[in-house]
């Protein structure tokens, strides 16, 4: 058996959420810088493992994925039974649809500004894309903020694995040099996240 090891920078909110996972879940794994300043992530060698040629990707004892949400729901299967991992089928069917939401509706707009308004220098900064993306990611954060209100996580009173793919979005939402609508049960989450070391260690410090 061979270590974990996961093929990704550890600036990349998707490979933040499997580094956020492992530490949660005391999985032991070792990380190879990829993507980015890194490169190496469109070598013939990388590509055949993840032809999108994108982070992160996991080798698990010669197991290939690739996809950030399903990396996490496999460790989370494989190693967090009744943690983040939820043993009744309903209440993880409701932590699951949070991780596509993550995908499909806010990390769309949120990716837009992350890279325009923190990546960009000031000067190609396009106004309209900007404000078109806050909209969409607003409303998005509305739906979150109303979940929220709910339960102290996203799919309960327990952090699961919708909090891993989840939790980096309210990092970057506060991080944005932007007026922002108040969202106090996003906020109070962020607090709740921050008070976990594997979170401040792998998301909220870097
Ligand atoms: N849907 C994919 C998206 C992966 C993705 O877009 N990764 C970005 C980093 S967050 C990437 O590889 N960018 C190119 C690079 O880092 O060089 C996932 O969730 O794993």
């Amino acid at each position: 058996m061979t270590m974990l090891k996961i093929l990704g920078r550890k600036t990349s909110s998707n490979v933040q959420k499997v580094l956020w996972c492992c530490s949660e879940l005391d999985i032991p794994f070792e990380r190879e810088d990829v993507g980015g300043p890194f490169g190496k992530n469109n070598t013939p060698e990388y590509l055949a493992r993840n032809p999108n040629g994108l982070v992160p990707t996991i080798d698990d004892d010669g197991f290939i994925l690739w996809e950030s949400n399903a990396i996490v729901r496999y460790l989370c299967a494989k190693h967090g039974a009744g943690k983040l991992w939820q043993s009744d089928l309903a209440r993880r069917a409701d932590a699951d649809r949070w991780m596509d939401w993550q995908q499909t509706t806010l990390a769309p707009p949120m990716g837009v500004l992350f890279r325009g308004l923190l990546r960009q220098p000031p000067e190609v900064i396009d106004a309209e894309q900007m404000n078109g993306a806050m909209q969409k990611a607003t409303a998005a954060m509305r739906i979150l903020d109303a979940q929220l209100a709910l339960h102290s996580f996203v799919a309960g009173d327990t952090l699961t694995m919708a909090d891993i793919a989840l939790g980096n979005a309210a990092h970057r939402w506060f991080s944005l040099p932007r007026e922002r609508p108040e969202l106090p049960n996003v906020a109070k989450w962020y607090a709740r996240l921050n008070d976990r070391p594997a979170y401040r260690q792998h998301i909220a410090t870097v």
